[in-house]
């Protein structure tokens, strides 16, 4: 390829190669160049949202230098690449991430000083790229940070929604919802109008016999849409690797709008088509851990898959390779089953389009495909009824019949005694209407499933994908516990930490290894090293009073113990255990007497998250929070013993200021309902401890850290399905603290008690499915444990920072070493250093 470039070309672009700024003056002479004409701003209208868009732009030119080595190293490099499909990308902000994966922050801060603006200021005028809902997108997100900072070829592949999930407003203590319209600016994409694919839908099939008597299917008529690459630099930390994320943009693929209609002046009806096209990716769905069936959904999916496919195999094609070297070149990686439709599409690709044996195919598309579960919760588990996608997409239901047949009858081979068997796990679920589990066709189609945590992935082998392990055998079942990345969760959110931590560590090697933090249990008993510790959290929890303070009109005391729960608004997640702890608590100092209350230990209970538009029992616990908020922090009997703050729109941003500012943070499901959780990670490292169920990745965190370190309380997930059992057959007593709380409400104490009657109905009549009532008592005696603990501070102090030292299996860096050794057998590729300095 190279020598095909004519030598004045080659001459003209050794010449004139762009070279990045380094220096200060480089970085303003850049950003005001950029001010200036990019933006045609000029010095008298120059504001911190000009600076940050000039400031952007001379970052992108960096990034976009090293992203165009990266691809074509890759390209020449002729070595396996990963693809991660993902609907979601939880980004967050990507400027102050740029500056610190390049290095040049403090360049940028200086030069920023010298022209008169604030780097925060500025760095806070960037919209969050807010395209996922909650920890699954997030985890995609710091998976493109650990791939692109460990050299991994890959490329993350979704979709370029014109609104990401929704702003949350809180108006009257309840929760409202706004569009996101996040694009008005955004210098981090690259719309790539001379990269499209034509997206079949509807139509129908015609099968005949070709010459030489081979059955051939031919999908043909129904509407096409138009696929428009936007790409994204992800650049790697201390590395000149930067990968692409690929999102997909969908456009009416007839070109702009129809002209025979607009010319006989039916201007309106002439644009339809276009925007029934564009709709594919105005949206995301806002649900967490549940699944709607909707049409527009299902949509979304094949577009993206068949796009994104037609890319990975248009790629594959130039190598000229063999088909059978197909799983040697690409890696594809699920991430959940909203992917699935990718594994009939590259099926269908390769014997209806390119002419393979359908055996052959499937052997490939199988050992292609790796795909991650991430929930058991069975209204979240995806089914698409057959009479939609007969509708939908007719060809790949004769392929999803056809993998059922041939998979069904291999069972029945082998388990010829177990005549339920077939019924159970047929990838068509026969339901009236049938219908398509996706799930089942996800394992059926990948040659690894994995969990997200260790009780997750065993939980799964002995749950809802225990007949699989029976068919393929244990092997096929692998965990890959969650992580998250250091560099945006240490180093960007709480600079002073990773600041403190480098001059005791000699250095910044454990942003990329984070293992090198188990160096700072030497210090433990370094007084100053304790006193600077002490005092980073401090500011950070001054900096979110400040932040509270401005958002919601409260004063906090920032001496007060901060507990934190923040995360999607979930009953599993049982915010509501938390705010009837609170009242509980609430109830109990209003009982007592000056002399007792003088002893207790003042707290801010802070919540955030938001709720599915649809979810009303998730809105009324948003609403029950802000009524006791109401109540509480008005009431003089309280003052600073107790306030309770709900903070709107908790997003990536947002949570960057709100982790390093706790002291406790809760990570309270169900046993067995949360299958990792990460934010639990992000509080930890920062110097916070937790209250926990014995669930998800807590449990792992309990082991790396000690049962010392960590307040676990509640019943184990090997009982819940009794104790279930009990609230509906058997004797069974509502907790007396819990119906104290209970009457609280009732009484209108926090406003009209009917507002809340049904969520206290869940728990008192209709059978208590999260089991608030069996795992309340444990969870007021924890937090009375938490009270007594953190009086004492020095030891307080000996948790946290023994904790943060023994954090470092939970970088996001060691789960992409898993997958690239377990699932995806990909190698690093190390870039050439002819780059820019790294
Ligand atoms: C989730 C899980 O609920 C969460 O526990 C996990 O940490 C995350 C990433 O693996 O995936 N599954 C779904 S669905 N949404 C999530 O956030």
């Amino acid at each position: 390829v190279e020598a095909a470039i004519p030598e004045p070309a080659r001459k003209a672009w050794t010449k004139f190669t762009p070279k990045p700024f380094e220096t200060t003056e480089e970085f303003e002479r850049e950003a005001i160049r950029h001010i200036e004409t990019t933006l045609a701003r000029s010095l008298y209208n120059c504001d911190d949202f000009a600076t940050y868009a000039g400031t952007s732009l001379a970052f992108r030119d960096r990034l976009i230098i090293d992203w165009n080595k990266t691809q074509q190293e890759q390209t020449f490099a002729d070595q396996k690449r990963v693809y991660y499909l993902s609907l979601e990308f939880l980004m967050g902000r990507a400027l102050d991430n740029a500056m610190l994966n390049v290095g040049k922050k403090d360049v940028a801060k200086k030069g920023l000083d010298e022209m008169g603006f604030r780097i925060e200021d500025v760095i806070g005028q960037e919209h969050d790229a807010a395209l996922g809902n909650g920890g699954l997108g997030r985890l995609a997100a710091c998976f493109l940070d650990s791939m692109a900072s460990l050299n991994i070829p890959a490329w993350g592949y979704g979709l370029r929604y014109r609104y990401g999930i929704f702003k949350q407003e809180i108006v009257d203590g309840y929760q409202v919802e706004v569009p996101d319209y996040w694009l008005d600016f955004n210098p981090w994409e690259f719309a790539r109008h001379d990269v499209t694919v034509d997206i079949q839908f509807h139509g129908h099939v015609r099968k005949y016999q070709d010459d030489s008597g081979k059955q051939v299917a031919v999908w043909e008529g129904g509407e096409i849409v138009q696929a428009v690459a936007y790409d994204v630099p992800i650049p790697g930390h201390n590395t000149p690797t930067t990968n692409n994320l690929r999102l997909w943009g969908s456009k009416a693929a007839s070109g702009e709008f129809d002209f025979q209609k607009f010319n006989s002046g039916e201007y309106e009806s002439s644009v339809a088509d276009q925007q029934k096209a564009e709709t594919i990716s105005a949206v995301l769905y806002p649900n967490d851990n549940l699944d709607r069936g909707k049409e527009l959904r299902l949509k979304q999916q094949y577009f993206w898959c068949a796009a994104s496919l037609y890319d990975i195999v248009r790629r594959f094609k130039k190598t000229k390779r063999a088909w059978k070297d197909f799983p040697s070149q690409v890696a594809i990686q699920l991430n959940d089953t909203h992917p699935t439709l990718a594994i009939p599409e590259l099926q269908r690709i390769l014997v209806d389009i390119e002419g393979l044996d359908w055996d052959e195919a499937w052997n490939i598309v199988t050992q292609t495909f790796g795909y991650t579960n991430h929930t058991v919760l069975p209204e979240a588990l995806e089914k698409w009824s057959v009479p939609l996608m007969q509708y939908l997409l007719p060809r790949h239901l004769q392929i999803i019949y056809d993998i059922n047949l041939q998979f069904l009858q291999y069972v029945e081979r082998n388990f010829p005694k177990d005549r339920d068997m077939l019924r159970r796990v047929s990838i068509v679920e026969e339901s009236q209407p049938q219908m398509v589990r996706m799930a089942y066709l996800a394992v059926i189609g990948s040659h690894k499933v994995n969990g997200v945590a260790e009780l997750h992935s065993d939980l799964i082998k002995t749950t809802i994908f225990k007949d699989f392990v029976a068919i393929y055998g244990p092997d096929k079942f692998t965990n890959v516990t969650n992580g998250i990345t250091p560099r945006r969760w240490l180093h960007q959110a709480n600079p002073r930490l990773s600041e403190l931590i480098a001059t005791k560590l000699g250095g910044h090697e454990f942003l990329k290894d984070l293992t090198l933090l188990h160096k700072l249990e030497a210090y433990v008993d370094d007084a100053d090293f304790r006193k600077e510790f002490q005092e980073i959290k401090y500011a950070n929890k001054v900096r979110l009073a400040k932040h509270i303070k401005n958002t919601t009109g409260v004063s906090v005391n920032p001496s007060s113990l901060f507990d934190v729960q923040v995360k999607r608004m979930h009953e599993y997640k049982r915010q509501q255990l938390n705010i009837f702890g609170v009242i509980h608590r609430y109830l109990q100092i209003k009982k007592m007497k000056p002399e007792e209350r003088k002893k207790l230990q003042p707290r801010v209970s802070i919540f955030g998250g938001k709720a599915a538009p649809g979810y009303w029992m998730a809105k009324t616990v948003i609403h029950l929070i802000c009524e006791v908020g109401r109540v509480v922090n008005s009431d003089p009997d309280v003052g600073d013993l107790l306030k309770v703050i709900f903070l709107e729109d908790y997003n990536v941003s947002k949570a960057e200021i709100i982790t390093p500012a706790s002291d406790i943070s809760e990570h309270i499901s169900t046993a067995g309902t949360e299958a990792s959780g990460t934010s639990n990670m992000k509080f930890v490292l920062n110097g916070g401890l937790i209250i926990g169920t014995c669930d998800g990745a807590n449990i792992e965190i309990t082991r790396e850290v000690g049962e010392n370190n960590i307040f676990l309380f509640g019943n184990l997930a090997e009982d819940v399905e009794d104790l279930r059992h009990a609230h509906v057959y058997g004797s069974y007593k509502l907790d007396p603290d819990l119906a104290a709380v209970f009457d609280a409400i009732k009484s209108g104490m926090f406003g009209d008690a009917g507002a809340f009657g049904h969520l206290v109905g869940s728990i008192m009549d209709h059978g208590d499915y999260y089991l608030v009532s069996d795992d309340f008592n444990s969870y007021i005696k924890t937090h009375e444990l938490i009270d007594e603990a953190y009086k004492n501070q020095d030891e307080w102090l000996t948790k946290c920072i023994t904790s943060v030292a023994r954090m470092g299996f939970f970088s996001s860096d060691r789960c992409i070493d898993e997958y690239a050794e377990a699932i995806w057998n990909v190698e690093p590729l190390v870039p050439k250093q002819n780059g820019t300095e790294h």
